[in-house]
């Protein structure tokens, strides 16, 4: 089970641009269909475990990526293709939004003229009005429903009509559903709804090369007031990082060095989509296989087994745990368990950020 992310974005943004240079695919920019991809997910922790227990083979956490056919504009609106694309996102963990900066005379913008700010409010637009339209039908439904309904039924009912009200109206506010505070049942009602103004969101804004030297400080200037709440705006130049991406890692490295670029654009657009996510990374060591899992922030031991193999969560025992940094002071497993760092835990016990883990379990 891996993470999804979705991009979407105008016509002419970059998307495809884009959706290569994190899966390091060759998928035809000029081509509308819906592509998808995989990402490895950067991990440097794992190539110190590596070399510390040379394992046999290494498997890093993946990302999916779902480059949507369609522009997002139209997406409430045209029913033909705002149901196809609704399809291919119903089922993403989180957005990314990409938003053009480039300039190119031979690429006009579908707008007429560059403006991210306004390109970004159409974005929420279309996001607020396609949930619109599902509460909206989930309402009318409920209506329905509660003419017939049981005495037994009708008090679900209401409360489930109370909260999309109030979902609904803060949507009419302009205020997206993840910057909404609701409580876990809340939540949990809301997520089979699959709204999508409810999933964190990165902001991609895609400069030119000629603007590299800006990129930073324009990102701070678009994070000041679009970072909220499971929010977050970065910038990438997404035709070079597409050309990095076929290169080798020294090839690679020094062309970055060449625009005076110090991180991957690709790495941190993965790395800032997991915090958005509220994701930790785990490791595995059986086998002679060191794997890299990816978990939200706050799991349990068992669900965490369960992520590997549902038997392992049906049959969990218990979990041998160290932390990473523990790991390191030791050297090796052998000699964690000598020194008693090596901790058993339980059902229960909270995965951390970083922790190696050995699951004990019935067949
Ligand atoms: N100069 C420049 N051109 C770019 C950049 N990113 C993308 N392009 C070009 O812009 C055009 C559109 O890019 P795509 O990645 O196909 O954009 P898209 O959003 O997938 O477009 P459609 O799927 O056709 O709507 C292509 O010709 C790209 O080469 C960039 O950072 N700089
Ligand atoms: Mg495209």
């Amino acid at each position: 089970m891996s993470v999804d992310i979705g991009i979407i974005g105008l016509a002419k943004s970059g998307r495809t641009t884009i959706f290569n240079a994190l899966t390091r695919g060759k998928a035809d920019t000029g081509d509308l269909a819906p592509h998808i991809g995989i990402a490895k997910v950067p991990e440097p922790r794992l190539k110190v475990l590596v070399d510390m227990l040379h394992p046999k083979k290494v498997v890093p956490a993946e990302v999916r990526y779902v480059d949507i056919g369609a522009s997002v504009k139209g997406l409430a609106k045209d029913k033909a293709i705002g149901g196809q694309s609704l399809t291919q996102l119903s089922n993403v963990d989180a957005l990314i939004y990409v938003v053009r900066a480039f300039t190119d005379e031979s690429i006009p913008h579908v707008e007429g003229s560059l403006d991210i700010e306004r390109d970004i409010a159409n974005m929420n637009l279309e996001l607020t009005f396609s949930d619109l339209a599902l509460l909206e039908r989930r309402l009318e439904r409920i209506e329905v429903s509660l003419k017939g309904a049981k005495q037994t039924e009708r008090s679900g009912l209401l409360r489930e009509q109370e909260l999309i009200m109030k979902i609904k109206a803060d949507l009419e506010k302009d205020v997206p559903v993840r910057e909404l505070a609701l409580s876990t049942e809340e939540a949990r009602a809301m997520s089979s709804y699959q709204l999508l103004s409810a999933r964190p969101l990165l902001i991609v804004v895609n400069i030119g090369e000629d603007q590299l030297p800006q990129a930073e400080s324009l990102a701070a200037e678009l994070n000041s007031p679009y970072s909220q709440q499971r929010c977050r705006v970065t910038t990438v130049c997404g035709k070079l990082e597409m050309e990095l991406a076929q290169l080798e890692d020294d090839a690679a490295e020094e062309l970055r060095a060449e625009f005076g670029i110090t991180e991957s654009g690709v790495d941190r657009i993965i790395k800032l989509s997991y915090e958005l996510l509220g994701l930790i990374s785990f490791f595995t060591t059986a086998s002679s296989e060191v794997k890299a899992w990816s978990v939200q922030s706050g799991t349990e031991a068992v669900k965490a087994a369960g992520k590997i193999h549902s038997d392992m969560e049906t049959g969990f025992i218990r979990a041998e745990v160290i932390s990473f940094d523990d790991l390191m002071k030791c050297g090796s497993l052998s000699e964690a368990r000598k020194r008693g760092l090596l901790r058993l835990e339980g059902k229960n016990y909270i995965v951390q950020d970083g922790d190696v883990i050995t699951f004990l379990f019935n067949v």
